[in-house]
């Protein structure tokens, strides 16, 4: 079992559970035993911001196409673990906490973890399950890829082991052949996957180009990263113009309404469409799911534009790969303000 930081966003914890698919495959392949990994349920994410649904205790599968995981991955849901378990404690609690001195130039980055002191004193929760208990706790000092965690199975022999912090952990090989096998595998479930055909189909009657356009607390965080309104329009005005044959533009992006009139206003001539969820669908499949749906269609689009370090718009990247995008199309960002010229965006390539 693994969980997360609270305050990590959707699309990171898609990128741990990368790392720990990882790690549970390697230590499937030395294991005299079958391991599986426990996907940890969804709760109500700072980015969820309708406040009206419920969206606690979300299982993987109202996102993700569970079957296609499986092909790469053993895993099972919290509730099929729940039942499987009961309320039978649980073996070893590990909270992984970074080494200390990470500024420090003289840090020593080899890989390595040992047993030390709780930086935070917190009740050992097992998600929210509160009456899910565990046998062992300890915190761990860690810091190194998934693969390093099996030393610490072979040393405390658990049946059930929870990793709390998952996202302190590295991966053992990004961008490598097995980091794209299993992202390949991470596939979007098919009812979300139908709902952004259906827009395309009513809606985006040509070519497209998206833009991802990540505003809220990356205008707080990245303030030179993140463009204006006016200086995005005019970024993506240029961008229409030279490709010639664009003319509808699809908006992905938590932006308020008023900032995306704007933006509308400011691409005269061209066809500026973003997706807004009917009530009954974000009934069913949450703000999560939304996001997705415009992360679908934004992989499609015949041109993407995304938004610096955003690992929501990373992960808009790595499906236009599995597609088969030409990078050109792919690997482009929005520049800050005061900047004519920024560094693109680095091509993280599909190895296979
Ligand atoms: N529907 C929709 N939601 C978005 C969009 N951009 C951001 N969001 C929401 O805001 C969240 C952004 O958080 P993350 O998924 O962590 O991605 P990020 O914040 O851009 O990137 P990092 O902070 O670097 O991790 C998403 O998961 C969505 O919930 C968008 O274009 N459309
Ligand atoms: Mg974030």
């Amino acid at each position: 079992m693994y969980d997360i930081n609270q305050s990590e966003g959707f699309n990171l914890r898609r990128d741990v559970f990368l790392r720990m698919a990882t790690f549970i495959r390697h230590l499937n392949q030395i294991s005299n035993y079958s391991w599986i990994l426990v996907l940890p349920p969804w709760n109500q994410l700072y980015h969820w911001r309708s406040m009206h649904i419920n969206q606690d205790n979300l299982p993987w599968s109202l996102f993700f196409n569970l079957d296609a995981i499986k092909k790469t991955t053993p895993i099972i849901e919290t509730h099929e673990f729940v039942e499987i378990n009961g309320l039978r404690p649980i073996d070893v609690y590990v909270t992984l906490q970074h080494y200390r001195g990470l500024s420090d130039p003289n840090h020593d980055w080899s890989d390595k973890w040992e047993v030390t002191d709780c930086v935070d004193i917190k009740k050992n929760q097992v998600w929210n399950y509160t009456n899910l208990t565990s046998l062992m706790n300890l915190c761990l000092s860690f810091q190194g890829p998934s693969s390093l965690l099996i030393e610490i199975i072979n040393d405390f022999n658990p049946r059930t082991i929870m990793f709390n912090h998952a996202e302190v952990i590295l991966h053992d090989y990004y961008g490598g052949s097995e980091y794209w096998l299993i992202r390949k595998s991470m596939q979007f479930a098919t009812d979300l996957k139908n709902i952004a055909n259906t827009f395309k189909t009513n809606f985006l009657l040509d070519k497209y180009l998206c833009v991802h356009l990540r505003r809220r607390d990356f205008l707080y965080g990245r303030p030179q990263e993140v463009p204006s309104i006016e200086w995005a329009a005019s970024q993506i005005l240029e961008k229409l113009q030279s490709l010639k044959n664009l003319k509808f533009v699809f908006v992905s992006t938590d932006a308020s309404d008023k900032e995306f009139y704007n933006l509308k206003e400011l691409l005269i001539g061209y066809n500026v469409i973003k997706y807004d969820a009917n009530e009954e669908i974000l009934k069913s499949y949450k703000d999560g799911g939304v996001a997705i749906i415009d992360q679908i269609i934004c992989s499609q689009a015949d041109y993407f534009i995304g938004t610096h370090e955003s690992t929501f718009s990373f992960r808009i990247q790595e499906e236009r790969e599995i597609l088969g995008f030409h990078p050109e199309t792919t690997f482009n960002r929005l520049c800050g303000d005061k900047m004519k010229d920024c560094a693109q965006p680095s091509k993280w390539r599909l190895v296979t």
